[in-house]
């Protein structure tokens, strides 16, 4: 098959595109630790507040570490203060009430988006101990720049 000169050009020009996209997506993995918005765990947005998995929000500690159940809603989060061990592995598990929410622990890789219907979940560790600001990212409305939360990393006992 003879493919002209431009053409060839042109398929290794597209080839190195596709190879360099795939890369900035393994670096954000892989090097920024960044985290994939949901797992496809579903969920009815209108009946979060008598889903059995959000019943019961706030911190759940086990011989792990914690899990940590959150609502996001306008303009707030449920529960706005939040306590976990500090070098032991945290679960959030995130979702939304009403619109599209982000959920950023400032300073930490802690980052996700929190989309109605979805549950938003990440795993991470905390190494320094101290309080960290959450905040809303994503504009969801007139009250968003009000919307943050408070987590306290706290020395684990022995
Ligand atoms: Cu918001």
């Amino acid at each position: 098959m003879n493919v002209p000169l431009y053409e060839k050009l042109w398929m290794w020009a597209a080839g190195v595109l596709i190879v360099a996209f795939l890369a900035m997506i393994a670096v954000g993995v892989a090097g920024s630790a960044l985290q994939p918005p949901s797992h496809v765990e579903t969920i009815d947005p209108t009946k979060i507040w008598n889903d059995p998995r959000f019943v019961r929000r706030g911190v759940t500690l086990d011989e792990h570490g914690a899990t940590v159940v959150v609502v996001g809603m306008m303009f707030a989060f449920m529960p706005a203060e939040i306590r976990v061990p500090a070098g032991r592995r945290v679960t959030f598990r995130v979702t939304s009430a009403d619109v599209t929410h982000g959920f950023q622990i400032v300073g930490t890789n802690g980052n996700t988006m929190i989309v109605p219907g979805y549950v938003s979940q990440f795993t991470t560790v905390f190494r320094e101990p101290g309080e960290y600001l959450i905040v809303c990212n994503e504009y969801c409305g007139l009250g968003h720049h009000l919307m943050s939360a408070k987590l306290i990393v706290e020395e684990a006992r022995p």
